[in-house]
């Protein structure tokens, strides 16, 4: 079937010269590996092909702190040259932030590395809003677990409640979907206490896989409650059990909530054989997510996250660009001449067969168990007004600016045609957009996100 839909893809060239360093799991490069793939398989004949704006210190203030991101950039500046001073500060940056531990190591260029990422995301909601596409993917992305204050697992800017805040100044409702073997507990934690974002994670949870959260019972608060939705399993789940689960929670949660977009969080550290997961999905199994999510027609991010072999996370996003773009039908499983044809070696294939030897430690019973009280849960669930704004754990400062910004925009309501400010597609400041300004329900109606404090 010919896919019509516009699909914008963000690729930064130099993102692929981060490093985390060499005993860090984290490659950047497995970026640059899906994108050379993606060009041998000619898949960039149907992408408008983006080279993303950096994102600017401020915009990131929409919802990190300003102390925070004030440390992060910090890092790049040369030392003091004092001994014990540069200790103080590395210490504080430790104990303050999380940076320079094991999982968030510092390195070199840390801040443009996150400026590249972040804007890519953001910038990929702007055409989103715009309609200047259907679709849009930034394998960069999906940086799940940082916090307003604190880098966690990996992350240190959280590009995900960056981008879903950008959408919801043109969009009611959005869905946040996160396939990676963790916990999406960054963007669940942001909008903990909202309606208008509803979070969704599958994830392995056995109370101590990191980051030890998004148990069944995890639902939400306030009005966020039942708007938080974890799908906690155990190792070895496979195709058949992820689909079996992933369909009927899905075409649920799409009846119920009725999203106006959908953000799709696509870690590929769910794949069987990865380093740090233990599920045994194939390249096949995970993308059927993206097809599935593809059918409801909404204006679709597609954001990478984990993934440790970096091979197979290549060889996923490869085919899941197919899948957005309409093209699986024609990817040969055999690869292409590329730049990286050796590491694919013994086989060259661009699939990775399931694990036999591995158990499925997911019952059936619990499987059942799990769909049925999701399902449940879900009857609680309705597609909310949208009328009040959203406000995760902004600065005081930022969120005088942003009403300053509501009073002076147009009057509008989410039922007419959006027409932007900036029609050029350049990437919009996350405090200058359209939120719902109804006069009962506008600000007023604030802050129904929580404080996510650090
Ligand atoms: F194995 C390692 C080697 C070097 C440095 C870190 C790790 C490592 C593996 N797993 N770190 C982890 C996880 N951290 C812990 C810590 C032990 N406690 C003190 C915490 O278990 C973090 C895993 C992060 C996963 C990130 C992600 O895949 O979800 C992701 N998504 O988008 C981007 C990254
Ligand atoms: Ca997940």
């Amino acid at each position: 079937m010919e896919n019509k839909r516009k699909v914008s893809y963000f690729y930064d060239a130099e993102l692929g010269d981060f490093y985390y360093g060499p005993t860090h799991p984290m490659k950047p490069h497995r970026v640059r590996m899906a994108h050379d793939l993606i060009v041998r398989y000619d898949l960039y004949k149907h992408l408008q092909v983006y080279t993303p704006v950096p994102c600017p210190f401020d915009d990131m203030c929409s919802f990190h702190s300003r102390e925070y991101l004030e440390g992060l950039k910090s890092v790049d500046a040369p030392k003091s040259g004092d001994k014990r001073t540069d200790k103080a500060q590395q210490e504080r940056l430790r104990n303050d932030f999380n940076l320079g531990v094991a999982d968030c190591p510092v390195f070199a260029n840390i801040f443009k590395y996150c400026q590249a990422y972040t804007g890519a995301s953001i910038g990929a909601a702007v055409q989103l809003n715009y309609g200047q596409a259907d679709i849009c993917i930034n394998w960069a992305g999906g940086l799940h677990h940082a916090r307003k204050g604190r880098a966690s697992g990996f992350c240190y800017i959280n590009d995900i409640v960056l981008a879903i805040l950008e959408l919801l100044k043109y969009h009611r409702r959005v869905l946040y979907l996160d396939i990676d073997v963790h916990h999406g507990d960054g963007v669940e934690e942001a909008f903990y206490t909202t309606d208008r974002v509803m979070t969704v994670s599958f994830h392995k949870y056995d109370g101590e896989f990191f980051p030890g959260t998004g148990d069944l019972d995890e639902v939400g608060a306030g009005p966020g409650r039942y708007y938080a939705i974890n799908v906690p399993l155990s190792d070895g789940m496979d195709d058949e059990s992820y689909e079996g689960l992933f369909v009927p929670i899905m075409d649920s949660i799409m009846a119920n909530y009725q999203p106006d977009a959908i953000v799709l969080q696509s870690g590929a550290d769910s794949l069987t054989g990865d380093r740090l997961g233990k599920f045994n999905l194939t390249i096949q199994g995970h993308a059927r997510c993206h097809g599935h999510m593809m059918r409801y027609g909404l204006p679709l991010l597609v954001l990478g996250g984990g993934g440790y072999k970096i091979v197979n996370v290549a060889r996923c996003w490869t085919y899941e660009t197919a899948v957005l773009t309409g093209q699986a039908a024609s990817m040969r499983a055999d690869m292409p001449p590329n730049e990286y044809y050796e590491l694919f070696k013994p086989d060259h294939s661009l699939f990775i067969p399931k694990d036999d030897a591995m158990a499925n430690e997911n019952s059936r019973t619990r499987l059942d168990q799990l769909r049925t009280t999701i399902l449940e849960n879900l009857r609680h669930v309705r597609p909310v007004s949208g009328d009040a704004a959203v406000t995760p754990s902004i600065p005081a400062a930022a969120a005088a600016a942003m009403a300053k910004q509501q009073q002076a925009a147009t009057r509008q309501r989410w039922e007419s045609t959006p027409s932007p400010s900036d029609p050029s597609g350049a990437r919009g400041s996350a405090s200058g957009g359209r939120w719902s300004e109804d006069e009962e329900g506008g600000e007023g109606g604030m802050d129904d996100s929580g404080d996510t404090s650090n």
